[in-house]
């Protein structure tokens, strides 16, 4: 047993001073850090996020994944033609928030992305073209303009595309929030995708697609990410006029004036669709402006159709169709709308709502 040493009290301010050094030596010796060096980075009185507000353009991403298509094949390994948008406050790191992973993934004419599994969650937002199926756990999912499909954690999946023209699409994941958590897991599965029919409809969405219907096979057990593979545009399309339609009526079904929106949810539980990411769709009506709010947690968006002005802590910025906009935490957001404009958004919000740290603040 060795004696533990008790610094003497310093009888001056010079034997004070060399006994504080001492003692922040110690502390470094000893993998220790006193909370009072660190308390205001540690502990702010409101977020203090390092990743920024800030905007990609599609006219951008676009042509670069286009010519990813031409010079880099899509294969085992890789896995996937998809290219993160990186926030310049997280350097270096292929993430569009602290937690969001946002990607346009390319898919050429008769390329094949391969099966494989992980415990993030995924899904894919399609803003143009169609022609590509994702095949998750072996039930193929036509993606087409407007769609949303789901790659719940854990299930196969794999994109093949049997048409003569590339598609292009937004991949929404998890990935940054698994990363800091250290609950990533991966499995490859087989090397092409397991069936290469191509239905309209997926069995998921002929099982789980009707609105307010359960099938009672499947009554006993919720499941905690959506069993519905697909949510198609038409039913998203038709729900957003609807709410409009019935506000011009003066009666209740918009969020604030001029602004539908619906949440893709999991029909077993009427929750999120996916266990850490909202997935939302939002129609402003043209001349319309949301009321400028902040919120914890991030988000990413995605300009859909039509376009207007986004203004992220004040500061202004035009948006039109394909552009995708990170929102960290607690960053203002306000959005006018210039012609009609439709806006995907995803978020991280369950996992803050279920934690209690979802805190939302109007200016
Ligand atoms: O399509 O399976 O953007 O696994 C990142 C990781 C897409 C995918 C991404 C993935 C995928
Ligand atoms: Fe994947």
């Amino acid at each position: 047993m060795t004696q533990t040493q008790i610094p003497p009290k310093p009888s001056d301010e010079a034997e004070a001073g060399a006994a504080e050094k001492e003692l922040y030596e110690g502390f470094s010796r000893f993998g220790l850090i006193p909370l009072w060096t660190e308390r205001e980075g540690l502990m702010p009185m409101t977020p203090e996020p390092q990743a920024v507000p800030h905007i990609w353009h599609w006219g951008d991403l676009y042509p670069l994944a286009a010519r990813a298509g031409d010079l880099v094949p899509v294969g085992r390994g890789g896995e996937r033609r998809a290219i993160a948008v990186s926030n310049p406050g997280l350097p270096g790191l292929p993430y569009a928030t602290p937690t969001l992973w946002a990607a346009i993934q390319y898919l050429g004419p008769n390329e094949v992305a391969p099966a494989h599994r992980h415990s993030q969650n995924a899904f894919r937002f399609v803003l143009e073209g169609e022609g590509v199926w994702t095949v998750v756990d072996g039930d193929p999912v036509a993606m087409r303009r407007g769609d949303l499909l789901l790659t719940p954690g854990w299930q196969f999946h794999g994109h093949h595309n049997p048409h003569p023209r590339p598609m292009a699409w937004l991949d929404g994941l998890d990935i940054p929030f698994v990363s800091a958590t250290d609950t990533g897991f991966f499995e490859f599965g087989e090397d092409g995708v397991s069936d290469r029919s191509t239905p309209h409809r997926s069995r998921s969405e002929r099982v789980w697609g009707h609105p307010g219907l359960r099938p009672v096979s499947a009554t006993e057990q919720d499941t905690p990410n959506s069993p519905l593979a697909a949510y198609r545009w038409e039913h998203t399309d038709a729900a957003l006029a609807a709410q409009l339609e019935v506000a011009a009526e003066g009666h209740p079904g918009v969020l604030e004036p001029g602004h539908a929106a619906v949440r893709f949810t999991n029909p077993t539980t009427g929750s999120d669709a996916l266990t850490t990411l909202r997935t939302e769709m939002h129609r402003i009506a043209a001349g319309q402006r949301t009321a400028p709010v902040r919120e914890t947690g991030s988000s990413v968006w995605q300009v859909f159709d039509g376009s207007g002005v986004i203004s992220l802590n004040g500061t202004r910025t035009d948006v039109v169709r394909g552009d995708v906009i990170a929102v960290p935490s607690w960053c203002e957001v306000s959005i006018e709308a210039g012609t009609d404009l439709d806006l995907f958004r995803f978020s991280d919000a369950p996992v803050f709502e279920r934690l209690n740290l979802a805190r939302r603040e109007y200016s």
